[in-house]
């Protein structure tokens, strides 16, 4: 359902985002826990105030997550396996939050890239986001 366009816009625009990994992911989390305070139930053992060790640490994992993904868009269920299981039978966030998670990421991109965030670009990375969330989900029951 990626179309080879999709691919290279997603490429592309994580190429320059992925630079500041550690920075993009902790301010997607900061913008998630603000956004949405439901989701700060999830790291009852983290310090969540702005830029602290735990949330720099803990967005820079899910950031170069994401890295991983874009470099294996065709076969993202077996790369991102661990990842499926941890969430699925440790975790067990509820599958919602990888949406608002999403949301706050193209947030982040919208903010960081302006013009360079068409339309287009903000259309690929859904698809992109959705698919992850779906691997990450895929082994609820
Ligand atoms: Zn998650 C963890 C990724 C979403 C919650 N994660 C994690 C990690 C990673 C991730 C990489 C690390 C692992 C290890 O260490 O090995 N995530 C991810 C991604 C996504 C996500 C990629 C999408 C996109 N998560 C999510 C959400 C939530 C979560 C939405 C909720 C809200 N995670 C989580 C937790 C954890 C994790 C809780 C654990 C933390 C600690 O450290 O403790």
């Amino acid at each position: 359902m990626l179309t080879a366009d999709d691919k290279k816009m997603i490429q592309q625009t994580w190429d320059k985002a992925s630079g500041h990994a550690e920075a993009v992911g902790e301010e997607a989390l900061w913008r998630l826990f603000i956004t949405y305070p439901q989701t700060k139930t999830y790291f009852p053992h983290f310090d969540l105030t702005r830029g602290s060790e735990q949330v720099r640490s803990h967005g820079k994992k899910v950031a170069n997550a994401l890295t991983n993904a874009v470099k294996n868009l065709d076969n993202l269920s077996q790369a991102l396996s661990e990842l499926s299981d941890l969430h699925a039978y440790n975790l067990r966030v509820d599958p919602v939050n990888f949406k608002l998670l999403s949301q706050c990421f193209q947030v982040v991109l919208a903010v960081n890239l302006g013009n360079d965030y068409t339309p287009e670009v903000h259309a690929a990375f859904d698809k992109f986001l959705s698919a992850v969330a779906a691997v990450l989900a895929e082994k609820y029951r």
